[in-house]
């Protein structure tokens, strides 16, 4: 082939590319606004001083050589949060100067028409990237090794950083390793500025964060629905996460967990597969994951819609528990107290429904976690609360002795004055819990 012909068949096999749609496109909750992804990028670049950031996408799976039920692609937190795509095999670089304007690369793997017959379209570097994540700088992959060597030799020159997702890569991936050791700067770990900024939820985080909260409670309203005696666990799971897909969500947050009777007293069952008996009550934790941001949700309700007397007692006591600890968020407020105040609730007012004892000794778990793109979010713990974190708050009783187990969580915002509660879409006492199964299909 002569070169003339040999370019013109590159021409044709480029131009046979299919276009790009923008990142997120096909799910509901759409792309993540360029405008927020710059701001991300921005306070990051200002958290970490002089120095150089790496953050790699996450790796792919193998439907060969993996768990084929496995296979499906998850982006890493941190990069999609950074970039808003998803995409194997490429590297955001941020590097931050005193003196100088910060510089952003984005390394994609060069588009492929052949691979692409086999995987589908994705993201080359190019416009395309550059119109759906903000980065004018879009470079081919390929080059992103020898670059980056070289990018940190400079850096270090100017006594910068190196700025890495300790344990999460540099520890693994021998690359990171040589740039680590090789870069002679201080090795950073970039993890606590990003736990820092992903703890207060953007405008775009909260949006997704209510569409995944929302679906998941239409989830737990048709799984109250299809209880009854006889009915086994995987099926009100089915539904539930029925209802998750049909409305939307990409996956779920967690592997849910649905608990009859015996089983509602242990933490995270998920076998899911014994069958409800009349007069049991079955506790279910499920929550989708939506446009990447995670809810979790639990309910507990009675096989036969109606609570028994001892059922409704120890019910009432753990959703005023749940109640004293929600009337207790304002910011500045910590988590730490919330359980304190939690737990000394359910003490006192036990009455003599866990005698000779109170009920907290049956309260086995922390009052709540921090919630977003990863159902156990990052952040640290003894951050105070402030406006636009949100979190989990699920007291529970759990005894054992009488195949009785009561969780109740819901999710909440953090306002300026106190909280919004987000699952109050699922119902929450046992009248509107009752309510809800009286009107079945
Ligand atoms: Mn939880």
């Amino acid at each position: 082939m002569t070169p003339v012909r040999r370019l013109a068949l590159i021409a044709t096999l480029l131009c046979s590319l299919p276009a790009i749609l923008p990142a997120q496109v096909g799910s509901p909750a759409g792309p993540v606004p360029v405008e927020y992804l710059t701001a991300r990028r921005a306070e990051l670049l200002k958290r970490m001083g002089n120095g150089i950031a790496v953050i790699p996408s996450a790796e792919k799976r193998s439907i060969e050589g993996d768990y084929p039920q496995d296979s499906d692609y998850r982006e890493n937190n941190d990069f999609f949060y950074l970039t808003g795509i998803e995409s194997p095999e490429s590297w955001l670089v941020l590097v931050a100067r005193d003196t100088l304007a910060p510089q952003i690369y984005l390394y994609l793997p060069a588009r492929d028409s052949m691979a692409e017959r086999w995987t589908g379209a994705r993201l080359g570097p190019g416009p395309e990237a550059t119109q759906v994540t903000g980065i004018d700088d879009t470079r081919d992959a390929a080059l992103a090794e020898k670059q980056l060597r070289s990018m940190v030799r400079t850096s270090k020159a100017r006594g910068g950083s190196l700025y890495l997702l300790l344990g999460q890569q540099a520890a693994s991936d021998t690359f990171f390793q040589q740039l680590a050791l090789g870069s002679g700067a201080g090795v950073t770990d970039l993890r606590p500025s990003l736990a820092a900024m992903r703890l207060v939820k953007d405008a775009d985080e909260l949006r997704r964060m209510r569409m995944a909260i929302d679906v998941t409670a239409k989830g737990h309203v048709a799984a109250m629905r299809a209880a009854h005696p006889g009915a086994w666990e995987y099926e009100l799971e089915g539904v539930a996460e029925g209802t998750f897909r049909s409305l939307g969500a990409e996956r779920l947050a967690y592997p849910s967990i649905v608990g009859t009777g015996i089983n509602a007293t242990t933490l995270h069952y998920d076998k899911s597969r014994s069958q409800l008996q009349a007069g049991e009550l079955v506790v279910m934790d499920m929550g989708a994951e939506y446009g990447f941001y995670a809810a979790d949700v639990t309910r507990t309700i009675p096989v036969t819609g109606k609570f028994t007397p001892r059922q409704r007692d120890i019910y009432n006591l753990v959703l005023a528990t749940q109640q004293a600890a929600l009337d207790s968020i304002h910011p500045g407020q910590t988590m730490s107290r919330l359980g304190q105040i939690a737990r000394a609730y359910m003490k006192e007012h036990s009455g003599d429904l866990c005698a000779p004892g109170t009920c907290d000794r049956y309260f086995i778990h922390g009052l709540g976690h921090w919630l977003g793109m990863d159902v156990h979010d990052v952040g640290a713990y003894a951050t105070p609360l402030a406006p636009n974190m949100v979190f989990t708050v699920e007291p529970g009783i759990y005894i054992p002795g009488e195949a009785l187990g009561v969780r109740i969580e819901d999710d909440v915002v953090v306002t300026e004055t106190g909280y919004e509660l987000l699952s109050g879409g699922a119902p929450r006492t046992a009248a509107d819990v009752e309510q809800v199964m009286k009107r079945k299909n």
